[in-house]
């Protein structure tokens, strides 16, 4: 390891600088920035299919156009991602294989059914939500092109999050079969919505060194409490209630207390065994086989037009 290079390394961590591409820097840290990164563009390709399930059947013209906006906005953070994974020296097919060959994760809230339109607003409000308190403060990141993906990627996060809040405020005030659907979502989504926060923080394998690393700014704990002290003045306004009885402030604090996360239940998601696990990787898989010929087209086309260029 050059001494100098180290120096400088450490020296850019501790200023709060950035790391570029083309610095020296850590086996670890590249390391852990790929699996993080990798592991974030998944989330976003594998989280399409949740909602791309309620396109065909949502309830207006308007609804399906702002949907299909939104999926596809999903499709182009996953594209972000991997080329910011690319600038490690990784490549996008190797990182597929590693999705699909289930060596590496993705979120485990994509683990969950959509099985009603209430969910396509709840998962914009809450999972658009924890999404946005998490990767805000990676804007900040250490690593150049991770933060400078993650400004774009919040600023559509908004746009979700609004969207959501927005349809589940609709349901919230509309006839009781609609109010009843908005709340059945709710419960449904919450704890998983809170497990999106990763491990609690003495088993959380990485944060030490990713903290270390200017990688991680706050810790999963600290950002599951930002994002349940802020959503329960959401749920209040939108008339609906989270389904947690132990839910409440704490003037001590200066934050809600929440009850207990069934930890064994992310267990057995991250371990593949969640509702929709197997369905997931293997629509994902299917629609790699499918695209195979489009890949190949955009080879072969690339290919002639670097033959033309060199007459
Ligand atoms: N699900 O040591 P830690 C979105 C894994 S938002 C699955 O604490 P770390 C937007 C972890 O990877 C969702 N696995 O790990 C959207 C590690 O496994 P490994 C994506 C989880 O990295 C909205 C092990 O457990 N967002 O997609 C989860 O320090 C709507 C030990 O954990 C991001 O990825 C989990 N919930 O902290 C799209 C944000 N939690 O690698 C469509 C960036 C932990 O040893 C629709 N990522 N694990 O095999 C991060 O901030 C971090 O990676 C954490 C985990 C906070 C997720």
């Amino acid at each position: 390891e050059p001494a100098a290079a180290r120096e400088r390394f450490d020296a850019v961590i501790a200023a709060g600088e950035r790391i570029e591409p083309r610095d020296w820097m850590p086996d670890d840290y590249r390391a852990t920035l790929v699996r993080q990164i990798a592991q974030h563009a998944h989330s976003e390709i594998i989280g399409m299919q949740p909602e791309a399930n309620w396109i065909t059947r949502a309830p207006s013209l308007k609804r399906k156009a702002v949907l299909i906006a939104k999926v596809q906005d999903e499709a182009g953070h996953g594209l972000y991602l991997y080329s910011a994974a690319e600038t490690l020296g990784v490549s996008r097919a190797e990182l597929l294989d590693m999705l699909h060959e289930g060596r590496q994760k993705y979120s485990s809230i994509f683990n969950y059914p959509t099985l009603t339109w209430a969910d396509v607003g709840v998962i914009g409000w809450l999972v658009d939500g924890a999404a946005i308190t998490n990767q805000v403060p990676l804007c900040r990141c250490s690593y150049g092109p991770y933060a400078r993906a993650m400004v774009r990627v919040c600023k559509e996060e908004s746009f979700h999050q609004r969207q959501g809040f927005e349809i589940l405020h609709v349901l919230a005030h509309g006839t009781p079969e609609q109010r009843a659907m908005a709340q059945d979502a709710t419960d449904r989504w919450y704890w998983p919505s809170l497990m999106m926060f990763g491990p609690p923080d003495a088993e959380s394998a990485h944060s030490a060194r990713s903290m270390a690393y200017g990688i991680k700014r706050f810790s999963n704990d600290e950002l599951r409490q930002r994002f349940v002290d802020m959503i329960v003045p959401q749920a209040d306004a939108l008339g609906l209630t989270l389904p947690d009885p132990d839910l409440r402030w704490n003037p001590e604090r200066g934050h809600y207390d929440f009850g207990e996360i069934d930890w064994a239940e992310f267990t057995q998601v991250l371990k593949g065994n969640g509702p929709c696990n197997r369905q997931r990787l293997s629509h994902r898989r299917a629609a790699h086989a499918e695209g195979a010929w489009v890949r190949e087209a955009a080879r072969a086309h690339a290919a002639k037009r670097a033959r033309r260029a060199e007459h």
